[in-house]
């Protein structure tokens, strides 16, 4: 947890009204470098070339999606709510938070909707047209979840932990936070880089408006969604969140059909994926040799690491294999760099990737309704003179 006092501290200094010690409400932020798809709610990415700077994404460019403009919350009247199939409900201010030991994890998160724009090429997809950019990797501060679940006890026939938003999303006529659900195994991971937390900080400060000021959860493994951002209440159920987020939205369909989004289960974790973020597309190169660079990401599944990032410029008849920058875990990305040989018959650059429990990105993924979990092999068209 990043405490009460360093939050005051962060937020522009204590404020002393009447003898008695109030936080100022907005926390200063450094202004965010990235392109905007909306704002209020905000959705944007960082450039490529400024995302494979440092292995540790500063908050500036760190991708923001939101399905509503953020939420106001006053950090002193804040309380988590812990409801449902727990012995002990109990609601939580972020100081009784503190009593809970401290954790930092770093891990990369990225939303199941990354590279969707690439889908359109086949048929259009809703949703923000996302690049290569909803993806970052921080370190984020927090309580496990695990410890403030064991407190309110929860009860043996529990299966999942939701989550809901204290966000106002408009859906159907009517107003709506966002939710996510867990299966209440992954909730219980109480220590190591798997473990969920409740955060409230990332990168060593407190989170910002755009992250989920003051409280968050970050699942690692999973797909941005289970992130709950501007967290207001958590239950422990015997199923999942029947919120649209997890009940319909973020599954993988083919159609509108009811029946087909009653079939299909949320979708939790992401495949391998990665993507080069320098040369820029449709670079102008002169032949001969050029440097590359991009980012990896295992797929999320403890035990489970990057084995080799493979660059072709020839259409695939030929592979190079990258260098890999940054720490080698099962939740997070890394950076990799290489050197191809590129000629005036190179139309594109191309990078797949493979991992050591037999998981591959494959060459084409099979077109979804919303666009979700594309990791085919990234292709980059460049034009050599
Ligand atoms: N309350 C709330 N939590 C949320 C969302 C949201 O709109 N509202 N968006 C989710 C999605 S889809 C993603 S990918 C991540 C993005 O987190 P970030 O904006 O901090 O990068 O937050 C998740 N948590
Ligand atoms: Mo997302």
């Amino acid at each position: 947890m990043i405490t009460r006092r360093e939050m005051l501290l962060a937020s522009g200094g204590i404020v002393i009204a009447g003898g008695t010690l109030t936080s100022s409400r907005a926390v200063a932020e450094e202004p965010k470098q990235l392109f905007y798809h909306t704002t209020a709610p905000n959705n944007a990415e960082p450039k490529l070339d400024d995302l494979v700077k440092s292995w540790i994404t500063p908050t500036k460019h760190f991708y923001v999606r939101s399905h509503a403009p953020n939420p106001i919350i006053d950090p002193d009247g804040f309380e988590l709510k812990i409801e449902g199939m727990v012995n002990r409900p109990t609601a939580l201010s972020l100081k009784n938070l503190e009593r809970f030991a401290s954790h930092s994890t770093t891990a990369t998160l990225t939303c199941a909707g990354n590279r969707r724009s690439e889908y359109n090429a086949e048929g259009k997809v809703g949703g923000v047209p996302w690049q290569s950019g909803a993806i970052g990797n921080a370190t984020w501060q927090g309580v496990a979840l695990a410890d403030v679940l064991k407190e309110a006890e929860v009860t043996p026939d529990a299966k999942y932990v939701w989550f809901e938003g204290l966000d106002e999303i408009e859906k159907g006529g009517g107003i709506i936070p966002f939710g996510g659900s867990i299966p209440i195994a992954k909730a219980m991971i109480g220590s190591g880089a798997g473990a969920p937390l409740l955060a409230n900080g990332m990168n060593g400060a407190p989170l910002t408006a755009d992250h989920g000021f003051p409280l968050r959860t970050l699942v690692p493994g999973y797909i941005g969604a289970r992130s709950v951002k501007w967290l207001g209440r958590i239950v422990v159920s015997d199923r999942p969140s029947p919120n649209h987020y997890v009940a319909t939205a973020y599954k993988l369909v083919k159609s509108t059909d009811p029946i087909e989004w009653a079939e299909s289960g949320p979708i939790y974790r992401y495949p391998i994926n990665a993507a080069i973020c320098t040369p820029k597309e449709n670079a102008q190169l002169a032949a001969g040799e050029i440097d590359l660079a991009g980012y990896v990401l295992p797929t999320g599944r403890p035990g489970t690491t990057v084995k080799k990032v493979l660059v072709s410029a020839d259409q695939g008849k030929r592979w190079t294999e990258a260098t890999m920058v940054g720490k080698d875990s099962e939740f997070c990305w890394q950076l990799w760099n290489a050197k191809v040989k590129v000629t005036a018959a190179t139309k594109r650059l191309m990078v797949r990737a493979l991992d050591s429990s037999g998981g591959f990105m494959p060459y084409r993924v099979p077109w979804n309704a919303k666009g979700y979990l594309q990791n085919s092999w990234y292709k980059l068209p460049v034009q050599v003179n």
